[in-house]
């Protein structure tokens, strides 16, 4: 670490709107309120949003992570689950009424918003196109509101130029919520161009945070030296803005959990630092990451402010008066 003489300079533009949404916001909520009403333990189906310090935290005021329902001991099932933001397929909360669980409910509405788009294509009669990653608990999700082989999974353009549907002119699309603005675009230009019949989703798939973040990130990119994005390798959002970082024009573009995972050696002497977290990554994370920069350089931080949020999702009635101080959130928030 150089002493405070040697320190070079360093400007870091940090992006805006950056870290957690609305619904992330929402689906961390509902866990800490879940545990203030009905106590430890409260599970909870996937994680909550895919971030391991956001995990740790909510399993040090006692919540329990699972992947499916038959983990919860029967002796706890009166205590709540609740399902991640990625939303479940509707054999999830069928098999928790079968359970006798007590369910609640933290979906992104969304989220829920695509499985109604999804729901509403197949009532008129289309085969659905999903673009998404396979094997994203999202996208799982969302095949899941419809009984098998009414969904299709179209992941690239490639995926696009060879999909061979049985009714050319009836289908309908919707997108994973979080995937890269600029690609999905391609996907659908090629299916559209190959089907022109193809029906679009009565409002946008990919969410106002996922579409702003990018767009703040394509704005501080340009002529980093380094670009990090703070978020979990399990988190198609944050990856996105890892690779649109790359493509706007930063010389390299990493992503880290921790500070602890910024390795010295390979950032070597930066002038130019870009800085952005995923829609699941706390702001006390990304605060960690500008007080180890700050040790190393002489810093100054310029805002690189796309556009100013104020989306905010209530969480489930079941929860509404329950009081929800500073400090429940202060594990994330700071
Ligand atoms: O970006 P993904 O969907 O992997 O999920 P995350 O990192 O937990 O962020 C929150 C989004 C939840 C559903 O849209
Ligand atoms: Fe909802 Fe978008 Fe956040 Fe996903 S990224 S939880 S869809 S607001």
């Amino acid at each position: 670490m150089d002493s405070l003489a040697t320190k070079k300079p360093l400007t870091i533009r940090l992006c805006g709107p950056r870290g957690f949404c609305a619904g992330v916001d929402r689906a961390i909520q509902i866990v800490v309120l879940a545990l203030k009403s009905y106590g430890a333990p409260v599970y909870v189906r996937h994680e909550i949003v895919h971030n391991r310090y956001v995990v740790e935290g909510l399993q040090a005021k006692g919540a329990i992570f699972v992947e499916e329902l038959d983990e919860i001991p029967p002796e706890h099932r009166h205590q709540p689950v609740v399902f991640s933001a990625h939303g479940v397929p509707k054999s999830v909360p069928e098999d928790a009424r079968n359970r006798n669980l007590f369910y609640l409910d933290a979906t992104c509405p969304l989220v829920s918003k695509v499985h109604k788009q999804a729901m509403r294509h197949q009532r008129l009669g289309r085969h659905v196109i999903l673009i998404g990653h396979a094997g994203h608990p999202e996208v799982i999700g969302t095949m899941g509101q419809l009984p098998p082989g009414s969904v299709s999974l179209v992941e690239t353009v490639e995926d696009a130029a060879l999909y061979q549907p049985e009714d050319p002119d009836n289908l309908g699309f919707v997108t994973q919520t979080t995937l890269s603005v600029d690609d999905t675009a391609g996907v659908i230009e090629k299916l559209k161009e190959r089907f022109p019949n193809l029906q679009s989703p009565a409002a946008d798939s990919i969410c106002y945070a996922t579409t702003n973040r990018q767009e703040a990130v394509k704005q501080a990119a340009p002529g980093c030296d380094l670009f990090v994005t703070v978020g979990a390798p399990n988190s198609s959002n944050s990856k996105r803005l890892v690779e649109v970082a790359l493509k706007a024009g930063a010389r390299r573009s990493i992503l880290v959990q921790r500070a602890s995972e910024l390795n010295w050696d390979e950032i070597g002497p930066i002038r130019t630092l870009g800085l952005s977290a995923g829609a699941s990554a706390p702001e006390v994370v990304v605060n960690e990451i500008i007080e180890a920069f700050k040790d190393r350089f002489e810093t100054t931080i310029e805002l690189a402010e796309f556009t100013i949020e104020n989306e905010n999702f209530l969480v489930n009635r079941e929860l509404r008066d329950i009081e929800l101080t500073h400090q429940d959130m202060a594990f994330v928030n700071g």
